[in-house]
């Protein structure tokens, strides 16, 4: 139900003011949202961050415009420029951050409501936050389809393919196929749009490591109740951060900003011992 709150919730805003917050006893639901920036120290590239994001490093595979690469109406023409891409990206080649560690963490103390995120490569899960905790709004290669007769297809020879940079077709009806992540152009999937109204119970929302700007997704920081504090772990500011009375805003690298975070809260060497435990 509808919370009734005042309109400063925290005593500071900063990192020990949240710690302070987290552990009073009244920040029972943490929400969080997460974008590419919490997986580039693992080594993967993001889209948007000059000079090493995929959007500007993507002019080898003759694309009109970088978005097209993962366009559903362009991959329909021409799936090759994603499955090179797909080949560099393609899960199990990377080992989880320090911050995948610090959300486990979370559920650990029971403190993690939902984990909303936009990634695809499936950290969440290989760091042990509970699967019923992830949203993956954005899908994931857990699971591939035809993009034709949406016919699945078979996971071991999908990995032959993307590992050999090659496009896997349907043996059915010989149309692409095409991993479960959403294009843009496509829809999101039911699990995230039924998972929207959870956003009320939230007691805390951090966002870390997006740039806001993939729509509904961003919409979902908004979504909070106007005294629920928000906290922004970013490079760069990003979204509408800092308009409401409770916003947090702690720019730099996501593990360095959630290592500092830890050690406010007494929790550095749990969080340690988590990270190297995966
Ligand atoms: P984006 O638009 O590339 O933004 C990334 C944001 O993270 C930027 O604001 C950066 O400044 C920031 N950032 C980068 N590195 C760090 C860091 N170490 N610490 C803190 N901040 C950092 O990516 P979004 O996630 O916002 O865009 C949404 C797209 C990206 C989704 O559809 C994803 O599927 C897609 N994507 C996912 C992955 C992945 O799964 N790891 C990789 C690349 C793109």
């Amino acid at each position: 139900g509808r919370k009734e709150r005042t309109s400063k919730v925290l005593d500071g805003l900063d990192a020990p003011a949240l710690a302070r917050y987290i552990t009073s006893g009244k920040c029972k639901n943490i929400t969080l949202m997460l974008g590419a920036g919490v997986s580039t120290s693992a080594g993967i590239p993001d889209f948007r961050s000059p000079e090493t994001g995929l959007y500007a490093n993507l002019a080898r595979l003759n694309l009109p415009y970088p978005e097209a690469v993962f366009e559903i109406n362009f991959f329909r023409r021409n799936p090759t420029p994603f499955y090179t891409l797909a080949q560099e990206l393609y899960p199990g080649k990377f080992r989880p951050t320090i911050t995948h560690s610090f959300i486990k963490l979370l559920a650990n103390k029971s403190l993690l409501h939902t984990c909303f995120t936009q990634n695809i490569d499936t950290l969440e899960r290989r760091a042990g936050i509970p699967a019923q905790k992830i949203i993956e709004a954005h899908g994931s290669f857990a699971k591939q389809r035809c993009i034709r007769c949406k016919i699945e297809f078979d996971d071991d020879s999908m990995k032959e393919h993307v590992l050999l940079g090659k496009v896997p077709k349907c043996e059915t009806c010989g149309g692409y196929v095409k991993p479960d992540i959403v294009f843009f152009g496509e829809d999101l999937p039911p699990e995230f749009i039924n998972a929207i109204p959870r956003l009320a119970d939230s007691d805390l929302l951090i966002v870390l490591g997006t740039s806001l700007t993939v729509r509904p997704f961003a919409s979902l920081a908004g979504m909070v109740e106007k005294d629920c504090p928000r906290v922004l772990i970013n490079l760069e500011r990003v979204g509408d951060f800092g308009s409401r009375s409770n916003d947090v805003i702690l720019l730099g690298k996501c593990d360095e900003v959630v290592r500092d975070l830890a050690k406010a809260l007494g929790w550095e060497e749990e969080l340690e011992r988590a990270w190297e435990e995966t």
